[in-house]
């Protein structure tokens, strides 16, 4: 252990000077862009890379409101050994086909490159400058894996039961836990069961994701999340139970379990916060709140849980070698409530509010001292216009848009060109009563909208991608890089 520490310090810093020197007259900030599964990470990097590009409308974003931006534009990422994030093809789905992404559930990267024109006249006076911003796009639910570096096969054992035991994940691991129970961890190793058992319990952790009351969220992430690793050996394991943490004699399951379990961790946890998150500047943490709202107090508890767990990521000031890695560098935190724009602008301090409620509770098992942390409700890409409707004598909020084909809104299934008008109801004002265990789910309505039809100019090009508050959360992320 403590000479892996001492070699992984060393590569990083060794990464770190290297990063410095390629970047003399460039500087460079890396920008992490993360979340749980459909919580809008692909949506929120085209849309800032769009408005960045095409001229969006960013008033709050300063050294773009104040004409100090003189360009931007993409350029090769630094590193070779991770995809590109594949900008074209998500904006021509965007823009052209009004169509949301597809799913990507891997790491990828991005590399802006802005020239821009220093606001102080000292800086000025040397010549514009030039940042590049390289965007990493990772699944939140990798973040997850960190505990794991601290606990044994056994100890991971016994905490993977005892969740798959509690109430809320009963369900969803009934299958699996009675396939274990005719398993002997002791007898001799086995590949097809071992193989048999990974693959039931990687059905539960998914069963327990999708399950309509609860988005509970377990380690490991490449279960969830495999990226490249799909059916690869290094995913071939899975908890046991163990008398005492017995793992039996040489050449028992128990003992080829924890094998792997401990190549998982060497193989793909470590090298991922070492060569990737450790090198992050900024990092933005996206959460689907309003689902969640939408599904009941026990998904929110359980998006509360996996945001905790999400944050001790970014826990500082514990002395272990991997957070001595991550302390390093991510000074500033964003944490937003995505899809702002299923609500009328009324409630959107009200997400906030709500938002900030979860990650304040999360927060306060994982303390962030050194980075400035914010929270927000924004959309990336806004699907609705605003107007109000009158409804017997009364006026409601409401938004406007094109539902997604084949959505289903009081009875009626819409085909995708139809425009509706309806009132998505409000939040609550008080953020804590939506935790309360007893609370009724929230009031909202939640419609998957398609993409908006651009705005064109004269001359017929289009013009960039509305949003709300992208540039607030931009001028968080970056405006002092621009200064
Ligand atoms: N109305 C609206 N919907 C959004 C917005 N952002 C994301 N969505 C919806 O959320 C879905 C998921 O967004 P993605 O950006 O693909 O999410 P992701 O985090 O990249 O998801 P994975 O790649 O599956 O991990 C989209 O298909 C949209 O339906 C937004 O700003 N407004
Ligand atoms: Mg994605």
């Amino acid at each position: 252990m403590q000479l892996t520490a001492i070699a992984d310090e060393t590569r990083l810093v060794i990464a770190n000077l290297a990063e410095r020197a390629t970047a003399v007259g460039t500087p460079t900030v890396r920008l992490g862009v993360t979340g749980l599964a459909r919580a809008g990470k692909t949506v929120f990097i085209a849309a800032l890379v769009h408005n960045l590009i095409h001229g969006g409308r960013l008033p709050l974003f300063k050294a773009y409101a104040g004409g100090r931006l003189a360009g931007a534009r993409l350029e090769p990422q630094p590193d070779d050994d991770v995809p590109r994030f594949d900008y074209e093809r998500h904006v021509k789905a965007l823009v052209e086909e009004r169509a949301w992404p597809a799913s990507t559930s891997r790491i990828s990267e991005l590399r802006l490159t802005v020239a821009y024109e220093s606001a102080s006249l000292l800086t000025r006076t040397i010549g514009s400058g030039r940042l590049n911003i390289d965007i990493v796009d990772y699944p939140g639910e990798w973040l997850l894996d960190l505990p794991l570096m601290a606990k044994s096969y056994a100890e991971w054992s016994r905490d993977s039961l005892a969740a798959a035991e509690a109430p809320a994940r009963r369900r969803s691991a009934a299958a699996w836990l009675a396939r274990l129970k005719a398993v002997d961890a002791t007898a001799d190793e086995d590949e097809s069961l071992a193989r048999d058992l990974a693959a039931a319990f990687t059905a539960y952790l998914k069963a327990a994701r999708s399950d309509d009351e609860v988005l509970s969220t377990q380690p490991p992430g490449r279960f969830l999340m495999p990226g490249d690793l799909e059916r690869s050996p290094a995913l071939t394991f899975a908890p046991l139970r163990l008398a005492d943490g017995n793992l039996g004699p040489g050449g028992s399951l128990a003992r080829m379990m924890a094998r792997r379990y401990e190549a998982y961790k060497s193989a793909v946890v470590r090298p991922f916060f070492r060569d990737r998150f450790a090198r992050l500047d900024r990092q933005i943490v996206l959460v689907d709140a309003l689902s969640a709202l939408n599904a009941g107090p026990a998904a929110l508890a359980d998006l509360e849980s996996a945001l905790a767990d999400i944050l001790s990521a970014f826990r500082l000031g514990r002395t272990n070698w991997l957070t001595g890695l991550v302390r390093r560098r991510i000074d500033r935190i964003l944490f937003a409530a995505t899809k702002a724009d299923h609500l009328h602008h009324g409630d959107h301090d009200r997400l906030e509010a709500i938002l900030g409620r979860i990650v304040g509770h999360a927060a306060g098992r994982a303390k962030f001292a050194g980075a400035d942390v914010e929270v927000l409700a924004l959309a990336s890409v806004r699907a609705t216009r605003e107007a109000d409707v009158t409804h017997r004598g009364e006026t409601l909020p409401s938004i406007i848009g094109a539902p997604v084909a084949g959505e289903t809104v009081d009875g009626r299934t819409f085909d995708g060109k139809t425009e509706i008008a309806m009132f998505p109801g409000d939040l609550p004002n008080d953020p804590e009563s939506v935790l309360q265990p007893d609370a009724a789910p929230t009031e909202v309505r939640f419609v998957r909208f398609r993409p908006p039809k651009l705005e064109r100019t004269a001359e017929g090009l289009a013009l960039s991608l509305p949003h709300i508050r992208l540039d607030r959360a931009l001028e968080f992320l970056l405006g002092d890089c621009l200064s």
